[in-house]
């Protein structure tokens, strides 16, 4: 009975983060990876990173669509200072067993700042101490497929919603580059890498598998790190 009780109270939601360049999919298949786990009956939140809902968060969605300039390092900081200030409610989320699909994190502040040349341990930093993801799924598409499905889309509806590859900062073919040269170098053991080249429901079912499995072992009671 001990062990039960003792398992039971150690029980958690997944922290399972979504990565890859500007437009790879993620929004997409993080909200049929929520309708998934929902149809399980897992409760599950979708979260995203930049959260443009705070006062930060205005900050950077204001540099986003270009109507601030701020030094390199300060939004470095400020993305960073987004991610700490929901670190509480994450955290509580979780031990209450709720399961967390977000849309970029620490990975995409480390992968976009260092692109720009910003030194990668330096970039590293701020991100210390905020708790470490269980899964990180990287929708894994060159650059330049994005850029031709864009241009394509573009063509055919000739007012694509968003318009370019992106319409904010960082929407450019050369840097989206440089952005995946960065999460190359960053993957770890918590990374699955997804071929997102493949159709969408292939996609879909490879991270349904991973992330299935990724709930069962955090509800078994794999202690939450840092
Ligand atoms: P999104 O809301 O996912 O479209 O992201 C907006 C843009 O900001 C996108 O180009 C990726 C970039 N971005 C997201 N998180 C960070 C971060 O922590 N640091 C930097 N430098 N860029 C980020």
């Amino acid at each position: 009975i001990h062990m039960e009780n003792n398992h039971k109270s150690d029980s958690r939601g997944a922290l399972i983060v979504l990565e890859g360049l500007d437009r790879s999919g993620k929004t997409l298949q993080s909200r049929k990876m929520i309708s998934y786990l929902e149809g399980l009956s897992y409760s599950v939140e979708s979260w995203r990173f930049p959260n443009r809902n705070t006062g930060v968060g205005q900050m950077i969605s204001t540099y986003l669509a270009n109507k601030s300039e701020l030094d390199d390092h300060a939004i470095h900081l400020l993305f960073s200072a987004n991610r700490w200030e929901k670190r509480s409610l994450m955290e509580n989320k979780l031990r209450s067993g709720t399961t967390l699909i977000v849309d970029r994190y620490s990975f995409s502040g480390v992968a976009f700042s260092s692109a720009k040349g910003l030194n990668i341990e330096w970039c590293k930093a701020p991100e210390m101490g905020l708790l470490a993801p269980d899964l990180v799924l990287y929708l894994d598409i060159p650059p330049e497929v994005i850029c031709s499905i864009i241009k394509f889309v573009v063509e055919v509806k000739k007012a694509a919603e968003r318009g370019g590859y992106g319409g904010e900062r960082y929407g450019q073919l050369e840097f989206q580059r440089k952005v995946a040269l960065s999460y190359q170098i960053l993957h770890d053991a918590s990374w699955k890498t997804i071929d997102a080249c493949l159709p969408i429901e292939y996609v879909e079912k490879q991270l349904q598998e991973a992330v299935l499995d990724c709930v069962t072992t955090c509800q078994k009671g794999k202690p939450l790190s840092q």
